[in-house]
């Protein structure tokens, strides 16, 4: 048998939290014959909800749970973990300042950052859920020096998945015949869902989802938008935001990421970016990648048209000045 992976999840108490685990603890996130032992942070205010959790977990009888550590305390959490999604975060409340909420996330992110580099187990892979995940990730990467670079991520892989979504129901064909979206950039409202590599499997061979839409005022305007807008719809039609839809992505990010992408399949993440795509390097920025042997690669020489070009300048700009907010309030 295997030996269990520890998987840290922070923030663990709340709705994504929630709808998160007992996917790790099923064998979603990494596979049905890997034993996982979960570790859940959260703050103390809700440490009485974690441990409520904590008791489900216990209920649920997971045949491949090997162990529940709840805690609040950072240390402790980050103990020897093999994997760390953090999804715990300070969110914006009405009236509040883009500074002082940006304030609140650095002063977290680096923080957790030095626990997770001093006590995760050496070649620990991280995924940063919290908003503004991008930027939560990159002051991730700069206060944990020694965690290589490219063990560092960022879920744009539910706008990945929204944009799969809509071509399916688009063309009313399974979700699991399109593929190859792109999502470039950032994991905001600037995000760029990109169509023009996507194909549609049909009985005649895989086609230009372009070509299958046969609309490219939609594709270009809608489309789009409606990727880009799908979290605040989501938070309007049932007053909370999206959390079944954000913990299922993240089990997708992390599996394609550990046990590989499928040949002549790409998925989207947010990654340090090295420069590819003429993206400034230095910005945790969402490109097309492959997975193999637990390490990511950025798709390369995807031709990019000009309509495409701005997009992906766009968010980076977003981007760049998301950094420099970023800096301007580490203390
Ligand atoms: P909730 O408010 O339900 O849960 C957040 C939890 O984090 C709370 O239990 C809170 O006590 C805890 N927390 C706060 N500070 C913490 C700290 N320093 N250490 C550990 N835990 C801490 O939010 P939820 O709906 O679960 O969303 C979580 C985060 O995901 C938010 O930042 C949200 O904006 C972000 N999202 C990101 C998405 C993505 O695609 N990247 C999509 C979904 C989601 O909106």
């Amino acid at each position: 048998a295997k030996d269990p992976v520890r998987v840290l999840v922070t923030g663990a108490a709340g709705q994504i939290g929630y709808a998160l685990v007992p996917m790790v603890a099923r064998g979603i996130m990494l596979g049905p014959d890997q034993p996982v032992i979960l570790h859940m942070l959260d703050i103390p205010p809700a440490a009485e909800a974690l441990n409520g959790v904590k008791m489900e977990l216990v209920d649920a009888a997971f045949p491949l749970l090997k162990g529940v550590v709840a805690t609040t305390d950072v240390v402790e959490a980050c103990t020897g973990v093999n994997v760390a999604v953090m999804v715990g975060g300070f969110p914006r409340k009405e009236g509040m300042e883009r500074k002082d909420v940006m304030t609140k996330n650095v002063s977290i992110y680096k923080a957790q950052a030095s626990a997770l580099e001093q006590h995760a187990a050496a070649n620990c892979k991280v995924l940063v859920v919290a908003n503004p995940a991008n930027t939560n990730a990159l002051i991730l990467k700069e206060f944990a020096p020694s965690i290589p670079e490219k063990n560092i991520t960022c879920l744009t892989r539910l706008d990945h998945n929204r944009a799969l979504g809509q071509i399916s129901e688009r063309l009313n064909v399974q979700v699991s015949d399109v593929k190859n979206v792109i999502i470039w950039g950032n994991h905001s409202s600037t995000q760029y869902p990109d169509v023009n590599h996507a194909t549609v499997k049909t009985a005649a061979g895989d086609k230009p989802a372009r070509e299958l839409v046969a609309n490219d005022e939609w594709l270009n305007g809608e489309f789009i938008s409606t990727v880009q807008q799908r979290g605040a719809a989501i938070i309007k039609a049932r007053k909370l935001s999206s959390a079944l839809s954000a913990a299922s992505s993240a089990c997708d990010h992390i599996r394609d990421w550990v046990l590989g992408t499928p040949e002549g399949t790409w998925v989207s993440m947010g990654v340090y970016s090295d420069g590819s795509y003429n993206v400034p390097a230095g910005l945790i920025y969402s490109f097309p990648v492959t997975c193999k042997n637990g390490e990511w690669c950025i798709v390369q020489g995807l031709p990019i048209n000009e309509l495409s070009r701005k997009k992906m300048d766009l968010t980076a700009q977003e981007l760049s000045e998301e950094k420099a907010l970023a800096y301007s309030c580490l203390s």
